[in-house]
C-alpha cells in the first residue's frame, strides 16, 4: 500500500491569512464558513445572557408611582416600567422571550382599547378597585389574580376606585418577534362594551360543565381571571393532603378546562405553596421562568447564588440553571414561562 504524500503545510499565519483572504472573498457573495462559527450554533447546552435577578417591589412602587406624575395612562397608552434582564440591556426582555413590566394604573384613569398578536398575562400586585376588560368581561383585580388576554383579544384597562393599582404584565412579545408575526391596532373607543358580569368565563367554563357544543380544540383557555381567591384554597388543600413536589411545593397548573392544556399556546403558569421549613430540590429545565411572590419571604438559590425576595418582588432564572427555593415563612409564588411554546416545538427538557 502506498502512502500518499501530503504536501508541507505552510507557517500558520500562512494558512490563517490564506483563509481569511478565502473569508473576505466569500463574504462578497453572502456567504460564511460554518466552521469558523458551528460552534456558537450548536452548543453542548443552551447558552444564555439572561441573568437571574430580581425586582424588589418597594423600588418598582417607589419608581412607578414617580412615573404617575411624569406621565398620564392615557398619554403613555401603557404606564408600564418595563423589567430589563441586565445582561441584555435597551432588549426590553425579562427571560430571553418573555417581555415582563410592571403596570400602574391611577384613579380616575383608563388605559384604552386596543389587541396585538402577542399574548399577555397580567398577575396582581398591589391596589384594589382597578379592572381590566376582555372580550367583553370586566374583571375587578385583586392581589393574585391572574389573567389572561389572549392573541387578538381586545383589552382596556380602567380605575374608578380610589387606589393606586399595580400589576405584572408578561407578554410573548419577543416571540412573535422572533417569528416577525406582530400586528397591532387601537380602536376608536376608550372603553369596549362589557356585556359579561365579572367573572362571567371562570363561571362558565371551569365549574365541571361546559356551554354544550363548544368545540374542544381550542389552544387557549376562555377563562379570563383565576382569581387569587378560588386557586388559594386550592393550593390549600393540596398542603393538607402532602401533596408536595420536592422542587415546586404545593402547586397548581393554570390550565385551559376545555382541554386541560396551557392557559395560552405559547405562555404556561403554575401558583405554589411552600409550606413553612420547606426546603426545595434542585432543578433546572430549558424554560427561564420569571417568578413573582404572592405571599410570604425567601430565597432562591439559583446557579448556587442566593437571591431573596419578599411579596410582589419578581425574579427571573434564567434557562437551565438549577435553582431551588429556601422559603423562610410559608410562601407562595407564582411562575410563568414559555414552556408550552417549546413542549410544542418539541424542544423543552428538565433535567437537575
Ligand atoms: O396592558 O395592553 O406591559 O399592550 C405591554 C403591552 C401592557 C397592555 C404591556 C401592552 C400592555
Ligand atoms: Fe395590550
Amino acid at each position: 500500500m502506498s502512502v500518499q504524500a501530503v504536501a508541507e503545510p505552510g507557517p500558520k499565519h500562512n494558512v490563517q491569512a490564506s483563509r481569511q483572504a478565502y473569508y473576505d472573498k466569500i463574504s462578497k457573495y453572502h456567504m460564511t464558513p460554518l466552521w469558523e462559527v458551528l460552534k456558537g450554533l450548536v452548543t453542548p447546552e443552551p447558552k444564555t445572557s439572561i441573568l437571574p435577578t430580581v425586582w424588589k417591589f418597594s423600588d418598582v412602587k417607589r419608581l412607578i408611582l414617580e412615573a404617575g406624575e411624569v406621565i398620564s395612562a392615557e398619554d403613555a397608552e401603557r404606564r408600564v416600567l418595563v423589567l430589563e434582564n441586565p445582561g441584555m440591556p435597551g432588549k426590553s426582555r425579562a427571560t430571553n422571550t418573555l417581555f415582563a413590566g410592571v403596570q400602574l394604573i391611577m384613579p380616575g384613569e383608563i388605559a384604552d382599547v386596543h389587541r396585538h398578536v402577542s399574548s399577555a398575562i397580567r398577575f396582581v400586585l398591589e391596589g384594589e378597585g382597578a379592572y381590566t376588560a376582555v372580550e367583553g368581561e370586566k374583571s375587578m383585580m385583586k392581589h393574585g389574580d391572574f389573567i389572561i388576554t389572549a392573541n387578538w383579544a381586545p383589552h382596556d384597562h380602567g380605575n374608578p376606585g380610589k387606589q393606586p393599582v399595580m400589576w405584572l404584565d408578561v407578554l410573548d412579545m419577543h416571540i412573535v418577534n422572533h417569528f416577525e408575526t406582530s400586528f397591532g391596532e387601537h380602536f376608536d373607543e376608550k372603553m369596549q362594551n362589557t356585556n359579561h358580569e365579572d367573572g362571567d368565563s371562570f363561571d362558565r367554563f371551569a365549574s365541571g360543565v361546559l356551554p354544550d357544543g363548544m368545540p374542544v380544540t381550542q389552544n387557549r383557555s376562555p377563562v379570563v381571571n383565576y382569581p387569587y381567591a378560588k386557586m388559594r384554597p386550592i393550593l390549600e388543600r393540596l398542603k393538607g393532603t402532602g401533596d408536595i413536589d420536592k422542587r415546586f411545593g404545593a402547586r397548581v397548573r393554570y390550565a385551559n378546562p376545555i382541554n386541560g392544556g396551557p392557559v395560552l399556546p405559547t405562555m404556561g403558569a403554575y401558583l405554589s405553596l411552600f409550606p413553612k421549613g420547606f426546603k426545595g430540590e434542585d432543578y433546572r429545565s430549558t424554560d427561564a421562568t420569571i417568578f413573582a411572590c404572592a405571599e410570604g419571604k425567601g430565597k432562591t438559590i439559583i446557579d448556587g447564588k442566593p437571591f431573596e425576595w419578599g411579596v410582589n418582588d419578581v425574579f427571573v432564572v434564567p434557562s437551565w440553571k438549577n435553582f431551588h427555593h429556601e422559603p423562610a415563612e410559608e410562601s407562595v409564588l407564582f411562575s410563568i414561562s414559555d414552556k408550552p411554546a417549546q413542549q410544542v416545538l418539541g424542544i423543552w427538557r428538565e433535567g437537575n
